[in-house]
């Protein structure tokens, strides 16, 4: 991450460029995507020399703008309240929805003819839900209060019904009861808890109102609980590993394989405006960071404590606990994150790309989904775009990049509810083609690269 605040400055001004100045951008990466595209072709040429070629690629990428070199199949529509999403070894695709809707909480699709879109669609599960993975021949649901599991049959795109019940107990809350989960390669699997307010205050989102100090929400919230992937009928408080604490909310969450680690990007606190004597509008719409953290064993990231300034480059004390906007206090102890996105762009879903179908630069890297920001007003909302973080080991190695965008379909987004589709979860398939969903009309999209020259 940026050392000084010079470091920070540039990162900053890379974002700016990224937002208002997309042409000057392609020309200092020009070079670079000429060789991107030079290995794409190369790639798709490979790719379509053991799979069939005759992919639908929509001639707009389905309403998205992507790298030279790539392409996008509409893979379904319209399926509903879309979540994250999980793709078996058979390419069938799993859609979880954050509540039944035309019959089910998840949505199984299949392509019968192999063109990517999707004839067979099939619904089942009584609730919905955010996380869904597949590990070890099970199709996992993290709901709002525990996680269930469904046996896969061989061939078969509806699993065994019903499911079985993995954790339960997870504590009722209205704010950040999404849930995702993740799994290691030892057994573990992860699910983050969020936090039931904005900054655990005594009055929940209410000016000058003080933090609670400890905060309770703690003991069982905002943070991460380690459980047995494979047991059944667990409970947070009797089976869970408090693995991490001082997380407000963290929708994406992903193990890396290659790192041997955990990470997640948080969605930091909203309405910092609460305490109008300390921060203006624009610091209320850049502040805090999304903070991209690396996440081992009892660490603790501070909130509701402290948040990270991106623009200062360290941890700051929260006003709800005596910070100025400027002191650090007590969160010089917490750890800091490995990178930094701007303010309440809302990421949701993290995916460490493990295939060899993307350009080398891609491979290990970092996709995150930015769903988009409601709390930005009345500077316009942002996000609303897929990112890309390359990495070499467990750090990331390069600036973070546009990879997907245009799900806004405006320049200019005043209120959340402008935006056309919204990036919600993030997936890859066996041939290492990356899946992204729509939570607004449940677009799912299947972004290839190379593959046969657009119509
Ligand atoms: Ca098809
Ligand atoms: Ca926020």
């Amino acid at each position: 991450m940026p050392k000084s605040s010079n470091d920070w400055k540039n990162f900053r001004r890379i974002f700016q460029s990224l937002e208002k100045n997309r042409p000057v951008l392609f020309f200092v990466a020009a070079a670079v995507k000429r060789w991107l595209f030079f290995s794409g072709f190369v790639l798709a040429t490979t790719y379509s020399g053991r799979a069939q070629t005759n992919f639908a690629f929509a001639a707009d990428h389905g309403g998205l703008i992507l790298p030279k070199g790539f392409q996008a199949v509409v893979v379904a529509d319209r399926l509903g309240s879309a979540r994250h999403l999980t793709v078996r070894d058979n390419g069938d695709v799993y859609v979880a929805l954050r509540r039944p809707e035309g019959g089910g909480g998840i949505v199984a699709l299949r392509d019968t003819n192999g063109d990517g879109q999707a004839e067979v669609e099939e619904r089942f599960g009584e609730l919905g839900g955010t996380g869904i993975r597949i590990h070890d021949g099970y199709l996992y649901l993290a709901q709002v209060e525990g996680v269930i599991r469904y046996r896969l049959r061989p061939d078969a795109l509806m699993p065994e019904l019903p499911p079985e019940t993995v954790v339960s107990g997870f504590p009722r809350q209205r704010q950040h009861a999404d849930k995702p989960i993740a799994f290691d390669e030892a057994g573990g699997l992860y699910v983050n808890v969020g936090a039931p307010s904005n900054n655990c205050q005594e009055r929940d989102r209410t000016s000058g109102s003080p933090g609670k100090d400890p905060c309770p929400e703690l003991e069982r919230q905002a943070g991460i609980w380690r459980f047995s992937a494979d047991a059944l009928n667990q409970t947070q408080t009797e089976h869970g590993e408090h693995y991490a604490t001082g997380i407000r909310q963290a929708v994406a969450m992903c193990w890396n394989p290659a790192a041997g680690a955990l990470y997640v990007v948080q969605h930091g606190r909203d309405q910092l405006d609460l305490w109008p004597q300390l921060y203006d509008e624009e610091e209320n719409a850049e502040l805090p960071a999304e903070e991209f953290l690396l996440v081992e064993p009892s660490d603790n990231f501070g909130w509701p404590y402290g948040y990270y300034d991106q623009l200062k480059g360290k941890r700051v004390l929260a006003p709800e606990y005596g910070g100025d906007g400027e002191k650090a206090g007590r969160t010089a102890q917490y750890k800091n994150p490995i990178l930094a996105f701007p303010g309440h762009w809302a990421p949701n879903d993290l995916l460490f790309y493990r295939g060899s179908q993307f350009p080398e630069k891609y491979r290990g890297g970092a996709f995150i989904a930015f769903h988009g920001s409601w709390n930005r007003a009345p500077l316009p909302q942002k996000g609303f775009k897929v990112v890309f973080v390359p990495f070499k080991g467990r750090l990331p190695s390069g600036k973070a990049e546009v990879f997907a965008d245009g799900f806004a379909g405006r320049d200019v987004v005043a209120q959340v509810d402008d935006a056309r589709f919204r990036p919600m979860g993030l997936a890859e398939g066996p041939d290492g083609s990356l899946y992204i969903s729509d939570s607004k009309q449940g677009r799912i999209w299947r972004i290839m690269a190379g593959g046969q020259p657009q119509k």
